[in-house]
Order: structure tokens, then C-alpha cells, then sequence
């Protein structure tokens, strides 16, 4: 009998000998050596490879209970993963790994490597540059947000997707730590840098008009089952080299609002621009970073509304969407959501549990405070102004460098 016919949670070893008898093709009789790679909050992720490191796959595996909190988690997370990165893969080839195999038992996703990208947190943190990351980027977010929608699938076949992809654990966390804690902290859970304190409670936890936007924005992501989106797409779920974009970690995906992923691909260039901003000490070197970035945030948006247009115009099959003016007004209204999330996104990470090293990361207190500024000024414009200041990408961009300068007015 296989030790594998009930779940349990896997250590290195497990992983080399599941992979041996689930894809005894895979690697043949080749010596395989194992690491447990995985840095993100969820799951368990092993890097299978031969000695000679010529050949390698990665095995996801979903344990019952969350990695950082050790909450009970549901294992259907893995289920979705699977089944999502099928979709996305088919819709979106070239930015999304081959499954090999997903076993609903163990929990396991076995899919290729994309070891030869690296994660764009850590790149973005080293301020490295990526000449296609934003074309890549908006290709893969029009490719499987547009075309999961109304307006270009059928009735039955969007209904059955948005059953098929209920994912109340996931999004259950998503409407705590993102719509919930950072304005009420309400789990009493909230991680506030100390010398920034009166800043944040004064800005986030005093602000009733932000409350108001924040409410609207967690009502629009419970409610609007719009597209299949990706639904965690930060810089963490996406890996770089340059020439090549791949997004994975679908494992909080379900039928949202579109404007959640781009505007979680926005806010996390923000944080990358303003690590910059106050971490890099080569003026030569941050100010080609920064300039990259801002291109990056640009393009991402300005491409994406471009390339989703194009979908919507000559994909649209049903004749009352494809009116006249209604895929304008449709991308209008995905913007403003784009705003809001990318705002949302920002303002959770300073100040909420799940934090980003790349706030993490800046030693100097002063800088860590400079940083947070920027961050949380530029995301409640985003918020606050969403109906008709962010239609364009230059407008984020202006927005940061504004955020900026108010940052390093405010009394510390
Ligand atoms: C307890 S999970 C914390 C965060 O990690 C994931 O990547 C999501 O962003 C989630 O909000
Ligand atoms: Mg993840």
C-alpha cells in the first residue's frame, strides 16, 4: 500500500518519494536531491531535482493548516490552484507554468520549474530592471480577466466557473486582513511600526472618509463576481528574468472584481519604487530603478486597458455588450476598481499582519518611516480620488512622486 493513499503533511523526503511514484517517468532511475523552498504564507513548496541539476519539477502541497499562522486552512485552496493554472495556462501560455499533475489526496500541485526566473520581490528589492514585465504583465491580467467575463463567455459556461471556484477560506482572509483590520483593527492583530504610530492611527485608524471608501471597495470585492481573478497577484506570485514574465499561487482565486489584480500589481511597484526611494544609496542606480518603475506602472496599466479593449471588441459575442461605448465604460469602471485595490493593497501591508520585506527589509527607522509615508499618502489618493483621477497610468505616477514629497513634510 502507498504511504500516499491519505493526507499528511510532507517533509523533503516525502517529496522525492512521492514524485517517484506519481511520476515514475519524470526523472527515471537519475540520483534526486530535495529543498523545501517555499517562503510564502500558505503552503509548502518543494524544488525536486536531479544531482546534476539538469532537470527539476516543483511539488505544491497544501498542508490542513496555513504555514505562518498555522490556522486551519480548507485544502480545496489546492484544488482551485490546480484547476486555475490550468485555465490561466490555456488562456495565457507563455506566463503561466505546465501542471504535471494534481493529486486531490495529498494535496499536491506537481508542476514545472521556473527556477530560471527570479522572484520580482526579491529582483525589485535588488532594484533590478525588466525590459518586458509590463507587457508581459498586462498580457497575462487582459488575456485571463477579460476573457472570463460575461462578455465573452457564455452564460453557462461563466456560471459553471463561478461555482467551480466558491473559495470562501481564501477570500475570507482577503476580507479581514485587506478590508477589515487596517481601518478597524478589528482582530486587534495589527503590526504598527512604533515611531510611525501617530501617523497611521491619525491617517488610517481616524480618517472616517476613508472607512466610507474602504467599506465601498470590501463591498464591490465580496459582490462583483466579474472575472476569474488570480486574487494575491503580488510581486511574490510572479517571477521575472529578463525576456520572460511567469505568475503563479492561484490559491486565492475566485469570480472578484478585475480591478483587484491589476491594482495589486500596481501597489507592490509602489512599494518597490519607494524602497528605492529611501534604500538605495547609488543616486545613479536609484534614479534608473525609479524611472523603470515608473515606466513599469505606466505601461502595466495603460497596456492592459489597451490589450483588454482589443479582447473585449473583437472577442465580445453577445449583442446587447457589444453596444457601442459599453467596453469604455466596462474598463472605466475597471480602473476605478484598479485605484482602489491598488490602494487597499498598500495600506494592508504597512499596517496589517501580512507585511512585504520590502518595507521589512529598510534597517534605518527614519527611512522605514519615510517609506511607509510615501506609501499610505499615495494609496489613499488612489482611494479617494478612484472615480476619475486614475484613468491613465501617468496619473500613478505623479500620485507616488506627490505622495513623496508630502512624505518628507510631514512632522516625523
Ligand atoms: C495568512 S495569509 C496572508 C497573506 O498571504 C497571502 O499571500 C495573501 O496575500 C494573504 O493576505
Ligand atoms: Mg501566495
Amino acid at each position: 500500500m502507498s504511504k500516499f493513499e491519505s493526507h499528511f503533511k510532507m517533509n523533503e523526503s516525502d517529496a522525492v518519494e512521492y514524485v517517484r511514484e506519481k511520476l515514475p517517468d519524470f526523472f527515471g532511475q537519475a540520483p534526486l536531491l530535495c529543498r523545501e523552498i517555499g517562503d510564502g504564507n500558505i503552503n509548502y513548496v518543494f524544488r525536486v531535482e536531479t544531482q546534476d541539476g539538469t532537470k527539476s519539477l516543483i511539488v505544491k502541497h497544501a498542508d490542513q493548516f496555513s504555514r505562518s499562522s498555522h490556522n486551519p486552512a480548507s485544502t480545496d485552496r489546492n484544488r482551485i490552484e490546480a484547476e486555475i493554472l490550468a485555465i490561466e495556462r490555456n488562456l495565457s501560455p507563455e506566463h503561466v507554468p505546465e501542471i504535471y499533475l494534481y493529486d486531490p489526496v495529498m494535496c499536491c500541485v506537481v508542476m514545472q520549474d521556473v527556477g530560471d526566473h527570479q522572484n520580482m520581490r526579491y529582483a525589485m528589492i535588488a532594484h533590478k530592471t525588466f525590459s518586458t514585465l509590463a507587457g508581459d504583465i498586462a498580457e497575462f491580467m487582459a488575456s485571463t480577466l477579460m476573457r472570463t467575463t460575461d462578455l465573452i463567455l457564455t452564460p453557462a459556461q461563466k456560471k459553471k466557473y463561478m461555482g467551480q471556484f466558491i473559495n470562501p477560506s481564501m477570500c475570507d482572509i482577503t476580507e479581514r486582513l485587506v478590508y477589515t483590520d487596517p481601518y478597524k483593527n478589528a482582530s486587534g492583530h495589527n503590526i504598527v511600526f512604533e515611531p510611525n504610530r501617530e501617523f497611521l492611527e491619525r491617517e488610517l485608524y481616524g480618517d472616517a472618509s476613508l472607512h466610507r471608501e474602504a467599506a465601498k471597495l470590501k463591498c464591490i470585492f465580496q459582490s462583483k463576481a466579474q472575472s476569474l481573478i488570480h486574487g494575491d497577484l503580488h510581486s511574490g506570485s510572479i517571477f521575472v528574468k529578463e525576456g520572460s514574465t511567469m505568475v503563479l499561487d492561484p490559491e486565492f482565486a475566485f469570480y472578484g472584481p478585475a480591478g483587484y489584480d491589476v491594482g495589486n500589481v500596481v501597489a507592490h511597484l509602489v512599494f518597490a519604487w519607494a524602497n528605492a526611494a529611501v534604500t538605495e544609496k547609488d543616486e545613479k542606480k536609484k534614479e534608473t530603478f525609479q524611472h523603470w518603475v515608473e515606466q513599469t506602472v505606466e505601461q502595466t496599466v495603460d497596456l492592459f486597458v489597451e490589450k483588454s479593449e482589443r479582447i473585449l471588441k473583437s472577442e465580445c459575442r453577445d449583442r446587447m455588450f457589444a453596444t457601442d461605448g459599453f467596453a469604455e465604460w466596462y474598463l472605466r469602471d475597471i480602473l476605478k476598481d484598479t485605484a482602489g485595490s491598488a490602494g487597499t493593497e498598500l495600506i494592508r501591508r504597512v499596517i496589517g499582519t501580512a507585511k512585504v520585506k520590502d518595507l521589512e527589509c529598510v534597517e534605518d527607522p527614519d527611512d522605514r518611516v519615510l517609506m511607509e509615508r510615501i506609501c499610505v499618502l499615495a494609496a489613499k489618493r488612489f482611494i479617494m480620488e478612484r472615480e476619475d483621477g486614475f484613468m491613465k497610468g501617468s496619473a500613478y505616477v505623479a500620485a507616488i512622486k506627490d505622495a513623496a514629497e508630502k512624505s518628507r513634510l510631514v512632522k516625523r
